[in-house]
């Protein structure tokens, strides 16, 4: 069983492949990178970072890979360099995913209701269409808003998620909203046949750099282990909550992303054991 994560290497900042690679092996299951762009940091929040896109490399790298044969049963899309890489990662979807494989895309693009640093709306646009050739696409708020046409709520108001996972259902992929603050609670939202279902944490305060990567590696890694939607929703917010809480607890500088490490073992307890909620 091999995930490709297809996704930039943020050096320093807890985002992105430094979180995917350890995640997902500490699952069981192989990890092989695509990078699709080398920075010192990630984007959010740190000044002079440098910013190098490694879209020249990756046709070599994948004229490599066809030589030897390799196909993978996940591909798992983030942090994308450029417009032109989503092309790129709809060929590398139809040349490297095995028959039976799965196709997980984080749009990533934007959070607290603006887009990150380098996107646009043509961007967005183009994000779309990868989106609609996903089996499960990843959406924060901000995400699920652009690509759903909707309005980012202002001033508290609460966002009509239960519209918006239908919307983005006619995108042909089963959508998981992540990150939708209601109250005392933080809940996923997500399409299971035809029918959209809530799943609630508990809620921190404030924004956390990396709580979406650390969702998105843990959720392809328990669906490689073979746990059904639900489990690996379930298994990935509590992993993904627990590390929120250890990171606000420690108080520190939250550019450096979450304290995931220490959350690992219990994360394996469960996805290796009996669910215990
Ligand atoms: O965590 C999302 C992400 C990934 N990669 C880079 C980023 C961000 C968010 O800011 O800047 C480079």
């Amino acid at each position: 069983m091999r995930i490709l994560a297809i996704n930039d290497i943020s050096c320093v900042g807890k985002c992105s492949l430094t979180v995917a690679l350890p995640i997902i092996s500490a699952c069981g299951i192989t990890c092989d990178v695509l990078p699709t762009a080398l920075l010192s940091t990630h984007t959010g929040g740190f000044e002079g970072y440098t910013f190098r896109d490694l879209s020249e490399d990756i046709p070599s790298i994948l004229a490599h890979w066809k030589k030897l044969g390799l196909s993978f049963d996940f591909i798992y899309s983030g942090y994308l360099g450029n417009i032109s890489q989503i092309d790129t990662v709809l060929s590398v979807k139809k040349n490297f995913l095995a028959p039976h494989g799965k196709f997980v895309v984080d749009p990533v693009m934007g959070d607290g209701g603006k887009l990150y640093a380098h996107f646009n709306f043509h961007f967005v646009e183009k994000m779309r269409s990868l989106c609609s050739e996903a089996d499960f696409i990843l959406p924060n708020v901000t995400e699920a808003c652009l690509l759903a046409g909707e309005n980012y709520p202002q001033n508290g108001e609460a966002l009509p998620a239960e519209k918006i996972v239908q919307k983005l259902s006619s995108l042909h992929t089963c959508p998981i909203v992540t990150g939708v603050e209601e109250g005392e609670e933080n809940a996923v939202y997500y399409m299971k046949e035809n029918r959209v279902l809530r799943h609630a944490e508990k809620n921190a305060a404030g924004f956390f750099h990396g709580a979406g990567d650390v969702f998105a590696a843990a959720f392809t890694g328990c669906l490689a282990r073979g746990k059904t939607l639900d489990e690996a929703i379930y298994l990935s917010a509590d992993f993904t909550t627990s590390s929120i809480f250890r990171t606000a607890a420690a108080n520190g500088d939250r550019r450096y992303g979450l304290e995931f490490e220490a959350e690992i073992f219990p994360f394996l307890e469960k996805l290796n054991g009996k669910i215990r909620k």
